[in-house]
Order: structure tokens, then C-alpha cells, then sequence
């Protein structure tokens, strides 16, 4: 199955598509198994799992419970080098186009690439973005860059434009996991305007209002971490607000 064929491809482009954060230091193995048979029922689309920093090793055991659960597709996000595992289904990888670090634009991903090559993993090259977000997100600090502040509309689709330019297959604006501030439907509608390729879009959204208007706005996938791992009910409502539109 070709992860970025269901993303992308001409039958997909008509609907939204939800995707449930996974950090595999914040669940364990039983409320994974709840978590994961609640998203089946719920028709999550994929999960994305990884974490701007992991301090268990867990991630190979997430997958496994994920993969023995159900079909749904797992898609690493990975914050390092170390979260690279073949039992996925595809992996982001993310060159932080926001931020002026030249080792989250390619320097971490010459060292990742022999392993990814051997992984046999699909790689979908992705152009991420961070966007202010009232507070410093892990996604910052580990990163060390500076977001695009969040009412500088223009830069985000300047940004977002020369991402595509260079060849990246997915744009991901992200307010950073447990952001105050979501990112604005204004600046998420300026960049689908002037974007071709699929635009992912997470980042502090806690209801399916709010994931709702994310879509409408022009997201094409929205993706939700903490306030599942937080209330895992949530999950069927937000499905169904991301899916109904
Ligand atoms: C973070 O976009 C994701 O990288 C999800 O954020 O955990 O705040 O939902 P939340």
C-alpha cells in the first residue's frame, strides 16, 4: 500500500483525512490497545507516531501493538535520527523549512538516509513548518530554530511555496504538540491557496469544532496528539467532524 497514493491521490484529494498523534512515552500498553481499537471503529485514516524527544524505547512495541490491532497505516514523524523503525508503514521525512538550522534542513536526515534506504520504509519527503504558538513547544526547543510568527501570513505561503518548489511532496504547518494557540484559519487558507501538494495541519486543536474549521480552512489532514491522549473519546467525534466535511 502507497501511504502518499492515499494522501494524494486524485480519490483522496476530495476528502479530509485524520490523523492521531502517537508519542510512545505517553501510553502504554493497555490504553494503546483501547486507544487503537477506538480508532478503528472510529475510521482514523493513519496514526503518525513519534515525539520531539523519547526517553523510553518504546516505539518498536507501539507499533507492534498499533500493527497487531488494526489495518489502520502507521507513519513515523519522527523528532531524531533514532526514531527510525521498518515495521511502519511510511516515515515524514520533515526538513524544518520554518527554522535557518541547517541540521533539521538536511544535515540530521545525510546521516538517517543510508539507514532509511535500508529500511525499505516509503520515505515522503515533507516540508515542515512551525508556527508560533503562544508558547515554547518541544518541537522549538529541540529543534533549536524560531517559528514563523503567527500572524506573518505572507511568510507562511512564501515558505510553504518554496517547500514545493524544492521538491517536498507534503507541507506540515504545526503550532507544536500542546500549543496554546492553534494556527490561524486565515494563514491556513493563504497557504492552501498557493499550494499544489497536500497540506497537513496539527498543533493545540482539542475539538472537533476546531478540527472541523482546520479543515474547512483547507487542510487536508488534521492531526490531534494531546487532547486524545488525554480523552480518548474525542476520537470518534473528531473523525467524524474531519469526515463529514
Ligand atoms: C504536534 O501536530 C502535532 O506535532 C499534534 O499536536 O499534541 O497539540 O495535538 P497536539
Amino acid at each position: 500500500m502507497n501511504i502518499y497514493d492515499l494522501i494524494a491521490g486524485k480519490k483522496a484529494r476530495k476528502y479530509k483525512k485524520f490523523a492521531v498523534l502517537i508519542d510512545p512515552d505517553k501510553v502504554d500498553q493497555k490504553k494503546l490497545t483501547h486507544l487503537v481499537d477506538v480508532a478503528s471503529k472510529s475510521c482514523v485514516d493513519f496514526f503518525f507516531v513519534g515525539g520531539s524527544l523519547l526517553t523510553n524505547d518504546t516505539l518498536d512495541l507501539t507499533i507492534k501493538v498499533i500493527k497487531d490491532n488494526c489495518i489502520i497505516p502507521v507513519v513515523l514523524f519522527p523528532g531524531n535520527t533514532m526514531q527510525i523503525n521498518k515495521n511502519a508503514d511510511a516515515l515524514l521525512l520533515l526538513s524544518l523549512i520554518s527554522g535557518r538550522n541547517p541540521e533539521m534542513l538536511i544535515g540530521k536526515h545525510v546521516i538517517a538516509a543510508p539507514y532509511l534506504k535500508a529500511s525499505k520504509l516509503e520515505i515522503i519527503p515533507t516540508g515542515y513548518m512551525l508556527i508560533e504558538s503562544g508558547k515554547p513547544t518541544a518541537a522549538l526547543y529541540m529543534s533549536n530554530s524560531t517559528p514563523i510568527p503567527a500572524d506573518k501570513n505572507d511568510i507562511a505561503v512564501c515558505t510553504a511555496m518554496a517547500g514545493e518548489m524544492l521538491g517536498q511532496k507534503l507541507i506540515y504547518m504545526d503550532a507544536g504538540s500542546g500549543a496554546i494557540i492553534t494556527i490561524s484559519e486565515k494563514m491556513i487558507a493563504r497557504v492552501k491557496e498557493n499550494l499544489s501538494v497536500p497540506l497537513i495541519v496539527g498543533g493545540g486543536i482539542r475539538t472537533p469544532a476546531k478540527a472541523h474549521d482546520v479543515c474547512s480552512a483547507g487542510a487536508d489532514i488534521v492531526v490531534v496528539g494531546n487532547a486524545i491522549e488525554e480523552n480518548v473519546r474525542l476520537i470518534e467525534n473528531i473523525s467524524d467532524a474531519v469526515h463529514l466535511i
